[in-house]
C-alpha cells in the first residue's frame, strides 16, 4: 500500500524504517502518525526547526532484561522483559504492561508510541511508554504467574517511580498480576508508594472505576460520535471482539446505553448470540474461572460458537474491536460497511490495518481510532495516580463522571482539530494532529534534552 507522506515528513519515515528494522508494527504505527502531520508542520515551522518529529520517533529510553523464573515442577524458565520509556515531556512515562508470546521489541514500541499521543489527547499530566514479556500467562497455575511477576519486577523496579514511570495492566495483565508487582516492589524499596502502578485493587490504592474504564470510556467516544451524526445507541447492534477486560466493560456499556451487543471472541473462535450476550455468564467464565470463550455455549444452547472463524462477517450497526492489533483487515473493513456499519470504535490499540483504515476513512463512517477511543483506561490510570497523591479515593459516580467528560473532550478536541486541518469527519488526523501538538509544544519548550 502506497505511503501518503508529506515531502518534509517523508525522509523522517524512511529513517524510522532504516533504523528499526523489521519492526513492522512500530513502523505501520509511527507511519499512521506521520501521515497526518505534514499540515502541522506548514502551520509550526518552529517544530521542523527542532527537529521534533524526528527526537519523539526515538524512544528517550529502551529497558530489555532477563526475567528467570521457576515454574511448578522446579523447572528454570527464561523469559524476556521489556519497557520502552518513549516519551516524557508532558509527564511520567506512563502506560501498560503487555504479557503475551507474541511480545517483542516492535510491538512495544508501537504500543509505546501510540500511548504518547493517547495520553497528551487526554489533557492530563503524563508521559508515554509501554513495557511487557513474551511469558504466555495462559494455562500458568497461580505461583507460577506469582513467581513471574517477582522477577519481573526485579528487574525492572529500579526504572519505575510515581515521578517517573508508572505502568499498569495490558493484554494479560489484570488486577492479580499488579497485585503482585506491586508487593514485589514494596518489598524491595520499602516504600508504600502507591502511585508507582495503576490498576490497583481498590482495597489497596487502587481506583473505582479504572476496571470498567477502558470499555466505558470507548463506548462514550461512540457514543458522542453517534450524537454528533444526531443518532444513539438505542436499538444498534453492535460487535465486540474479544472477551478480556476491554471487551466486557464495552459490552456493559454499550447495554446501558440500548444497544444489543451479538458477539465476543477469543483467539480460538467466535460467540454469536442473537439475543444479546449474557454479561454475568461471560463474567463468570472469564473474570472469575479463567476459562475460554466456547464454554458460553453449554450454558446458552441457541448461540452459536465458530472456531477460528471471522467475527467481522456477522452484520452489526457499531464494531468495537477490543482484542488485539490488526485484527480487521481491508477485506473485513469492506464487508463491515457493506453490511451496514455505521461507526467503528477501537477498543484495542492499532486493530485495524491501513488498508482497513482507508476503506473507513473512504466510506466516511464514524470512525474512532484507538488512540482517542480507548484513552479512557489510561485517563482513569491518572485519575488514581491523584487520588493516590491526595491519599484519598473518590466515588464510583464521581469518577464515572470524571471519566466521561475527559471522553467528551477528547471527542470534541479531534473533532474541531479535524476541521481546522481541513478534513471535518477524519478522527484519525483529529486525533494524530491534536495529540502531537500538545507534545511538541512542551518539547520545544524544554530545549533540546
Ligand atoms: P485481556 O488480556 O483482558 O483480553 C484480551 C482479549 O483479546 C482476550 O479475549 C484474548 O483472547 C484476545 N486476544 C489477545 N491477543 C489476541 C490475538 N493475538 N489474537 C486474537 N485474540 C487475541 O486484555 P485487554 O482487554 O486489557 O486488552 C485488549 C486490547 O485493548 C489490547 O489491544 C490492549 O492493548 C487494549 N487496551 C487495553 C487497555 C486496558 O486498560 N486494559 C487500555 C487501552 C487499550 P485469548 O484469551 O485467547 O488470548
Ligand atoms: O493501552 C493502554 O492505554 C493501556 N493499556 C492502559 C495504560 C495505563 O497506564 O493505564
Amino acid at each position: 500500500m502506497a505511503v501518503n507522506m508529506d515531502e518534509k515528513v517523508a525522509p523522517i519515515f524512511q529513517e524510522v524504517l532504516n533504523r528499526n528494522p523489521g519492526e513492522i508494527e512500530f513502523h505501520q504505527a509511527t507511519r499512521e502518525v506521520l501521515e497526518s502531520l505534514g499540515p502541522v508542520l506548514v502551520k509550526h515551522p518552529e517544530f521542523t526547526h527542532h527537529k521534533i518529529i524526528e527526537r519523539i520517533c526515538e524512544p528517550e529510553r529502551q529497558i530489555i532484561f532477563r526475567v528467570p523464573w521457576r515454574d511448578d515442577k522446579g523447572e528454570v524458565q527464561i523469559n524476556r522483559g521489556f519497557r520502552v520509556e518513549f516519551n516524557s515531556a508532558l509527564g511520567p512515562y506512563k502506560g501498560g504492561l503487555r504479557f503475551h508470546p507474541s511480545v517483542y521489541l516492535g510491538i512495544i514500541k508501537f504500543l509505546g508510541f501510540e500511548q504518547i499521543f493517547k495520553n497528551a489527547l487526554t489533557g492530563l499530566p503524563i508521559g508515554g511508554g509501554k513495557g511487557g514479556s513474551d511469558f504466555d500467562p495462559k494455562g500458568k497455575s497461580d505461583d507460577e504467574i506469582m513467581s513471574f511477576c517477582q522477577s519481573f519486577m526485579t528487574e525492572l523496579y529500579r526504572h519505575l517511580g510515581e515521578h517517573t514511570d508508572v505502568p499498569a495492566g495490558d493484554i494479560g495483565v489484570g488486577g492479580r498480576e499488579i497485585g503482585y508487582m506491586f508487593g514485589q516492589y514494596k518489598r524491595i524499596t520499602n516504600r508504600w508508594e502507591a502511585g508507582m502502578l495503576t490498576g490497583k485493587g481498590t482495597d489497596w490504592g487502587g481506583s473505582l472505576v479504572r476496571t470498567e474504564a477502558t470499555g466505558y470510556g470507548a463506548t462514550f467516544f461512540v457514543d458522542e460520535m453517534l450524537k454528533a451524526r444526531k443518532d444513539t445507541f438505542g436499538g444498534k447492534v453492535c460487535s465486540v471482539s474479544g472477551s478480556g477486560n476491554v471487551a466486557i466493560y464495552t459490552i456493559e456499556k454499550i447495554h446501558e446505553l440500548g444497544g444489543k451487543v451479538v458477539t465476543c471472541s477469543d483467539s480460538n473462535g467466535y460467540i454469536y448470540d442473537e439475543k444479546g450476550i449474557d454479561l454475568v455468564l461471560l463474567q463468570q467464565l472469564k473474570e472469575v474461572e479463567r476459562r475460554r470463550i466456547k464454554d458460553y455455549l453449554q450454558y446458552r444452547k441457541h448461540a452459536q460458537y465458530v472456531a477460528k472463524g471471522n467475527i467481522w462477517e456477522i452484520p452489526c450497526q457499531v464494531a468495537m474491536p477490543s482484542a488485539t492489533q490488526n485484527e480487521i483487515n481491508g477485506a473485513d473493513a469492506e464487508m463491515l460497511v457493506k453490511n451496514g456499519c455505521i461507526a467503528v470504535g477501537e477498543g484495542a490499540n492499532m486493530p485495524t490495518t491501513p488498508e482497513g483504515v482507508k476503506v473507513f476513512l473512504d466510506a466516511q463512517i464514524a470512525y474512532g481510532p484507538g488512540k482517542a477511543a480507548n484513552a479512557g483506561g489510561v485517563a482513569t490510570s491518572a485519575l488514581e495516580m491523584q487520588q493516590n497523591a491526595q491519599r484519598d479515593s473518590w466515588t464510583f459516580e464521581y469518577t464515572e463522571k470524571r471519566l466521561q467528560d475527559i471522553m467528551k473532550h477528547i471527542h470534541e478536541l479531534c473533532y474541531e482539530t479535524a476541521i481546522e486541518y481541513g478534513t471535518p469527519g477524519n478522527y484519525v488526523n483529529g486525533a494524530n494532529i491534536a495529540g502531537f501538538i500538545r507534545v511538541a509544544k512542551a518539547m520545544v519548550a524544554f530545549g533540546v534534552v
